[in-house]
């Protein structure tokens, strides 16, 4: 399996954490690819032009990321990253729903504060993201307590998505007034799959 990557990717980092997770890092080729630059490759692999995207063995390929992270969780014999039925199962789906709209909402506003002209910024639709992203934090503030040592694609994703905030910014110090949030994600990041898989400094 081959899999297109790109090392600041948010998505990517959660498909990378998992692989190592889960034991299957060594089964996977890694290809870096800038998605923006629409490269023939990829076009072809993935109409969409973006990373990650999984090509398998028989040439075929998958996205988006949870869908990779679904396909690859049924690869293995360890502990499932994604519980296979129950409560829990719809518990880490909705967190990684809930921590992959943050990265939407995240890369949106680094859009209009980066690489939008000045002049054409929109305070208004930038302040409606900002804001979805705030309330999604404030709730995994909340949660965060019930956590302790969970491993599964909902943490993974959490992190991964705290993890681009950090390298981005977008909405400030997340940290100030979410101590539980914060001390969780600062022992989570020190796991061998989140280091692994982190963006360059
Ligand atoms: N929903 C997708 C989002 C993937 C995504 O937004 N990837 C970005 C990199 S962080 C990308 O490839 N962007 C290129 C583009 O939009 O042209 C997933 O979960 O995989």
């Amino acid at each position: 399996m081959l899999l297109r990557h790109s090392h600041t990717s948010p998505y990517v980092r959660k498909v990378v954490a998992l692989l190592h997770e889960t034991g299957l890092v060594d089964r996977v080729d890694i290809e870096s690819v800038d998605g923006w630059s629409e490269p023939e490759r990829l076009t072809d692999e993935n109409p969409l032009s973006m990373v990650p995207t999984l090509v398998l063995d028989d040439g075929s390929s998958l996205y988006d990321s949870p869908v990779i992270c679904e396909y690859l969780d049924g690869l293995h014999r360890g502990p499932r990253m994604i519980p296979e039925a129950g409560a829990r199962r719809w518990q880490v789906l909705r967190e990684q729903a809930l921590a992959d709209g943050v990265l939407d909402c995240a890369i949106l506003v680094m859009m209009e504060q980066v690489k939008r002209p000045e002049a054409l910024r929109w305070d208004w639709w930038l302040g409606i993201k900002q804001r979805a992203i705030l309330r999604a934090l404030d709730q995994l503030e909340r949660e965060a307590p019930a956590w302790r040592d969970r491993v599964d694609l909902g943490v993974i994703a959490i992190a991964s998505a705290l993890g681009y905030l950090d390298l981005r910014g977008g909405v400030g110090a997340w940290r100030e007034g979410r101590p539980a949030l914060a001390a969780w994600f600062e022992a989570f990041a020190a796991r061998p799959s989140m280091r692994a898989s982190a963006p360059p400094a």
